[in-house]
């Protein structure tokens, strides 16, 4: 369930449509594989990390949206060169809104699965399918990436002890072990996006993994690449600044779901429990999908 603000979803509205017009049955008929990417002003960066993309995922075809918002560079140009479908949107309101909106056009144009990355060339993408494997296979239904399992480049020790500290924080509070909480390269089965309450307009990544773990479905981690960013900057903020935003978001979001299923508890007949942990090969772990499911 996700759940734009009244002004956001005719901004959505709006911008669903136009790349409806522009792209038409390249839109409307996407193949089974929809790989999403939140891009603010990429010029540079957006195009390499387009064209490095793999045409077919696991066997299945895959096309690429990307959602440019308040873009004032030549992001948008530069992308559907590349070969993606740019969804334009006239005003800036956050990688969060932008994913959401990605998301939607992937549902809406009939994909099946969704992969997340970004736009500055830190994910690998030769690791797709490594995340999709487990979610073809019919074990889990949303992968993330982590840097914990696999490696990272970046030298900045706030950065790595915040990883590790949200990691923890989240893991604690869901039951759900889980060792990297904000990696942007992910696989999940594109239902998981219109099931989960998805509101926060930047920082989006524990809200999404919050709400996935809370709703049951079964999520597994694989080990996976970060490089330092090459071009442009970066859009997230200080490090302190987004540690607190970060934070915010993270207990939000659990203090939310945690009122929605203690609601949907008492709705329910007893012994309709949570999702229950499983072990995956190749060290992976994944929750089973249980009654948490509930939609609200
Ligand atoms: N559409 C859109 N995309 C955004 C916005 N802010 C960030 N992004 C994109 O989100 C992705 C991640 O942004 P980054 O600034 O690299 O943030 P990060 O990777 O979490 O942080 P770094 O480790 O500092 O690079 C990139 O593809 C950005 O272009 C936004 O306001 N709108
Ligand atoms: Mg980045």
């Amino acid at each position: 369930m996700t759940t734009p603000h009244a002004g956001d979803e005719a901004i959505d509205s709006a911008a669903v449509q136009a790349f409806a017009e522009e792209f038409g049955d390249r839109a409307t008929k996407l193949p089974p594989v929809a790989v999403v990417i939140a891009a603010f002003n990429e010029e540079g960066a957006i195009g390499p990390v387009v064209e490095g993309l793999p045409a077919t995922v696991g066997g299945l075809a895959a096309a690429v949206i990307v959602v440019s918002d308040g873009s004032v560079d030549a992001t948008g140009k530069e992308g559907r060169e590349a070969g993606a479908l740019v969804c334009e949107v006239p005003v800036n309101r956050g990688q969060g809104a932008a994913l959401r909106l990605g998301y939607r056009l992937a549902r809406e144009g009939g994909a099946r699965y969704i992969v997340t990355t970004d736009a500055d060339g830190q994910y690998n993408p030769a690791e797709i399918g490594s995340l999709m494997a487990p979610i073809l296979a019919g074990q889990a239904d949303f992968v993330t990436g982590s840097r914990t399992l696999g490696s990272e480049e970046t030298k900045d020790p706030v950065r790595k002890l915040g990883v590790r500290v949200f990691a923890l924080t989240i893991s604690v509070l869901t039951g759900q072990r889980i060792s990297d909480t904000t990696f942007g390269l992910r696989a999940m089965r594109a239902e998981v996006t219109g099931a989960v309450r998805l509101e926060q307009p930047q920082y989006q990544a524990s809200e999404l993994l919050i709400g996935v773990i809370t709703h049951g479905y079964r999520v597994a981690e694989r080990p996976a690449t970060i490089h330092r960013r090459q071009v442009g900057k970066s859009k997230k903020g200080n490090n302190a600044f987004y540690a607190l935003s970060f934070a915010k978001v993270v207990f939000g979001t659990w203090w939310r779901e945690r009122r929605r299923r203690q609601r949907g508890a008492a709705a329910r007949p007893a012994g309709d429990g949570p999702g229950t942990p499983g072990q995956l090969a190749d060290g992976a772990v994944a929750y089973r999908p249980g009654a948490a499911r509930a939609r609200d």
